[in-house]
């Protein structure tokens, strides 16, 4: 562990702390520590596109829509060698939720999230992705 110094305008450094306090942490140092792990594992992914990854897939659809399921699946299935797991959850009547982890190169990963987010009836998609160093 290090420890720095760095400067940073009031109005950032209140919006920092409002984070702080909503979210949690203990310290701004965890804080802090907790936004530039976020932001530099963007960039990792995206530096090194072979750079192995852990990342879960977090999206919603209604099922009933016409063929969404079924291209869904499709989907899945064209990116199996990255599937760890999926979690479906029945939301309603007609909604579902689906978290899926996928584990490999960040670009590989990368484009399987985007084939399922792009569906057309797909909302909400998101990919967080744990860069290759936490990924063990
Ligand atoms: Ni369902």
């Amino acid at each position: 562990m290090q420890r720095i110094t760095i400067t940073i305008e009031d109005e950032l450094l209140a919006w920092v702390d409002q984070v702080m306090r909503r979210r949690g942490y203990p310290s701004r140092s965890e804080a802090f520590r907790d936004l530039v792990r976020e932001s530099l594992g963007r960039e990792a992914a995206a530096a090194d596109p072979e750079r192995p990854c852990v990342a879960t897939l977090t999206y919603v659809y209604d099922h009933e829509r016409r063929d969404l399921a079924r291209r869904l699946t499709h989907v899945q299935h064209h990116h199996h060698d990255l599937n760890v797991a999926t979690l479906h959850v029945h939301l309603g009547h007609e909604t579902c939720l689906e978290v899926a982890v996928l584990r490999g190169p960040s670009s590989s990963v990368q484009e399987a999230a985007d084939a399922v987010v792009t569906q057309r009836g797909v909302r909400h998609g998101h990919l967080h992705v744990v860069p290759g160093s936490d990924v063990g």
